[in-house]
């Protein structure tokens, strides 16, 4: 007797024809029904219960913690594969659910370097909504290709009662509006070739958890119109959910979509390569990416990290670009430059993540054995390394974190590294001297919940303190060259600071020029900086860029200067780390190194010479350029009925806010206002008190501006207060 597949087995037997496999992701504005998506395609695939699918009052299968459930939000990004059937061809969908909620958007931005297409979710009675525009602009800076999913059409029926009309002209603005975002976000490439259409099916609409899906070729094929939708709820549920079975079958329909209209890794890797890998393209190397050759030299990027809370044991999942990953095998790590041995191939199988002995490229798998970082890329032998995986935001919230039991300070510690491991949006500083451990986050509910992990999921008792906000210092003018001698008095060197340009601070942020040391020939960051509008000769003494800070070496023929280059950039970093006013991190600064005068003899111009010279220096400059804090802020759109119109405009300007835009919408206003972070602790409690629940505020955008001077001084006093900051620290 013929032994019957097992649905490991299809997995297994299908990564490895790339034209058939699509990696994909949910995206979507908090709410809008990537989760139950999720679970109802799960469901169809076999893979979990279906009664439980998209259910909420069962708990989401694909949410796998406690808190996700308790919450009734996604936090962490789930991997998921699934077979699925086209046209009488076998597709495999590697699907990456991802969470909503701002606090988490780290986990999207990581996501979409993993995969090459995402379902766009737009609940049909809420619309586009900021995180939309959002993770629209994550997916497209990775050149992932976006189709539109309009969820939650029941409501349209059921609760807006809108006549089959209607709820076409509704979807037509829909559809408008995203292809507008796609115009304004895109790069020129992309703005045509990729707007979504309801003719060719790149538009479905439906009710995930409803578990129906419709689009236009599917409706003529099934001889559907929108008259029948209406008709079936009408229907008892037996009734509907046999129609629905027979007609509109969600994962039917969508994932029909995904194959004719989301790209193949093969197709995909083409054009995302020279997007986010900046090696030589005609290497052997660069070859075997854009191909996806499945024979070429291993590389995977890690994309997330899961540590066993009992074993310790560290998966890292990931996408694999090229090669083949076999179990044994020895592999490279790049940025942590260390080898390491795979001890565990590992596919989803739904959920669950299954073990094989070898898996090809083109695949979301992952990996354990490696203990890297998250972005970590990961080769046989040296190789450039893939591009930063830079999140949009910056984490602007912190918490110190103590333990309860002092003899638990070391696990504390230990957790905490684990807790970065996994969610690199949560930067941790571990200060052993003073034993203060910080930790910080992209806002309250982000730290609320790794707070909790810590507690629940790692055991251990911690208390931490009230939020504080993360401040920039920069500078407002250009300093004079300044000289300064090493503490032996017997090498001097000549700085300045100026505050960088905008254009090279905005090329920064769109992740146009990427951080890091400047090669010898950088002939790519020439051209973008000369684009920029910097001169040619300029352009050449860039050395580094570090957190939005340039790094620029103006001397002429100075012999001895490669010696000791490398401690004059590592005191610089450490000063962008803590400036002079507060200790706080810099930005948007440009250091300039015009000239140095060095003595012959190396002994004399160590590290420990270089490092208080480099910091001296750059202190003075940034006196002499009218050194000045910079505070986060937040862009809002606050939606609430007009009634509250007035209160909630008197609480934005009781918090320093700005208003932007009032727009009224029927009974609803759209405020939308800028917020300093500091003034927003508790935001979500003081507007729902202020508007008896019913507002609601989404964050559009977050940016660092220049604090009102009358509010500096004592801002600074506190924060050195708080670090214990003495006089000349
Ligand atoms: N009426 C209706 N409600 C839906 C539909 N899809 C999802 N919901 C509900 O919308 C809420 C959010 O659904 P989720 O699937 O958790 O949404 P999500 O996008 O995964 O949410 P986050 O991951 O937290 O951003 C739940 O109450 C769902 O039951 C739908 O098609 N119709
Ligand atoms: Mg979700």
């Amino acid at each position: 007797m013929v032994e019957k597949e097992s649905s490991l087995q299809k997995i297994e037997r299908l990564t490895s024809k790339q034209e058939n496999i699509r990696n994909v992701a949910t995206s979507a504005h908090i709410h809008h029904g990537k989760t139950a998506f999720t679970d109802n395609l799960l469901a169809a695939a076999g893979l979990m219960a279906a009664k439980n699918a998209g259910d909420l009052d069962e708990g989401m299968t694909t949410w796998q913690h406690k808190d996700e459930q308790e919450r009734l939000m996604t936090v962490d990004a789930a991997n998921v594969s699934m077979a699925h059937e086209f046209l009488g061809k076998e597709y495999l969908i590697n699907l990456i659910d991802t969470p909503g909620h701002v606090d988490f958007g780290g986990n999207v931005t990581r996501a979409m370097r993993a995969i090459d297409g995402t379902f766009v979710l737009i609940c049909a009675v809420e619309g586009i909504m900021p995180q939309t525009e959002t993770v629209l602009k994550q997916a497209l800076r990775e050149r992932v290709k976006p189709v539109l999913f309009i969820n939650k059409v029941d409501r349209l029926i059921k609760e807006l009662k809108l006549t089959p009309e209607q709820m076409q002209e509704r979807f037509v603005k829909l559809i408008d509006s995203f292809n507008y975002l796609i115009m304004q976000i895109a790069e020129d490439e992309y703005k045509e070739k990729w707007k979504v259409n309801v003719q060719d099916g790149s538009v479905a609409f439906g009710s995930a958890r409803e578990n129906w899906a419709l689009s236009l070729p599917y409706m003529q094929k099934k001889r559907v119109s929108f008259k029948d939708v209406y008709a079936i709820y009408e229907m008892e549920e037996v009734e509907r959910k046999k129609w629905v079975w027979e007609n509109a079958l969600l994962n039917d329909v969508v994932l029909d979509m995904a194959v004719k209209h989301l790209p193949s890794p093969l197709d995909a890797q083409k054009y995302r390569i020279p997007k986010i890998w900046k090696g030589e393209p005609d290497s052997k190397f660069g070859q075997d990416l854009v191909n996806c050759n499945e024979k070429g030299e291993v590389a995977f990027v890690v994309t997330k990290i899961v540590i066993d809370p009992k074993s310790g044991k560290e998966i890292s999942a990931g996408r694999l670009y090229s090669g083949t990953i076999v179990n044994g095998m020895e592999v490279y790590a790049n940025l942590a430059k260390k080898k390491a041995r795979v001890q565990q191939v590992l596919v989803y199988n739904g959920i669950k993540p299954e073990q094989l002995e070898r898996v090809p490229a083109g695949n979301v798998l992952a990996i354990s054995g490696l203990n890297v970082d998250v972005g970590e890329t990961i080769t046989l032998v040296e190789q450039t390394p893939f591009e930063e995986i830079k999140h949009i935001f910056q984490p602007v919230i912190t918490k110190s974190i103590e333990v309860t039991r002092s003899q638990d300070l070391p696990k504390l510690i230990e957790i905490l590294r684990k807790v970065g491991k996994e969610d690199p949006s949560i930067k941790i500083e571990i200060n052993e001297e003073t034993g203060e451990n910080l930790m910080s986050g992209m806002g309250e509910l982000h730290l609320e919940i790794i707070e909790g992990r810590i507690k629940s999921e790692k055991g251990l008792e911690v208390k931490t303190g009230p939020p504080i906000v993360v401040y920039r210092e920069t500078v407002a003018k250009d300093s004079p060259e300044t000289e300064i001698r090493t503490p032996n008095g017997h090498n001097i060197l000549f700085f300045s600071i100026e505050p960088l340009e905008d254009e090279v601070f905005d090329a920064i942020e769109r992740n146009e020029l990427s951080e890091g040391k400047i090669k010898k020939k950088a002939e790519e960051v020439w051209k973008k900086l000369s684009e920029l509008g910097l001169s040619n000769e300029e352009a050449r003494q860039y050395k580094e860029i570090y957190k939005r800070n340039v790094f620029e070496d103006r001397t002429r023929g100075l012999v001895l200067l490669g010696e000791v280059i490398e401690s004059i950039l590592d005191g610089w970093r450490l000063v962008v780390d803590g400036g002079p006013l507060a200790k706080e991190p810099l930005m948007k600064t440009k250091l300039i190194l015009h000239d140095a005068k060095l003595h012959v003899d190396h002994m004399h111009r160590g590290p420990a010479q270089v490092y208080p010279a480099v910091r001296l220096g750059m202190f003075e400059c940034m006196k002499k350029a009218g050194a000045s804090m910079f505070e986060p802020v937040q862009t809002h759109m606050i939606e609430v009925p007009v009634d509250f119109m007035g209160t909630v405009t008197q609480l934005v300007g009781s918090k320093r806010g700005v208003l932007l835009d009032v727009q009224q919408e029927g009974i609803d206003a759209v405020i939308k206002a800028k917020i300093p972070v500091a003034e927003m602790i508790g935001w979500s409690n003081d507007l729902r008190s202020a508007t008896e629940g019913r507002g609601v505020s989404s964050l559009m955008d977050q940016n660092f501006q220049r604090m009102p001077v009358e509010l500096q001084a004592d801002v600074i006093r506190k924060i050195r207060q708080r670090k214990g900051l003495a006089e000349n620290q």
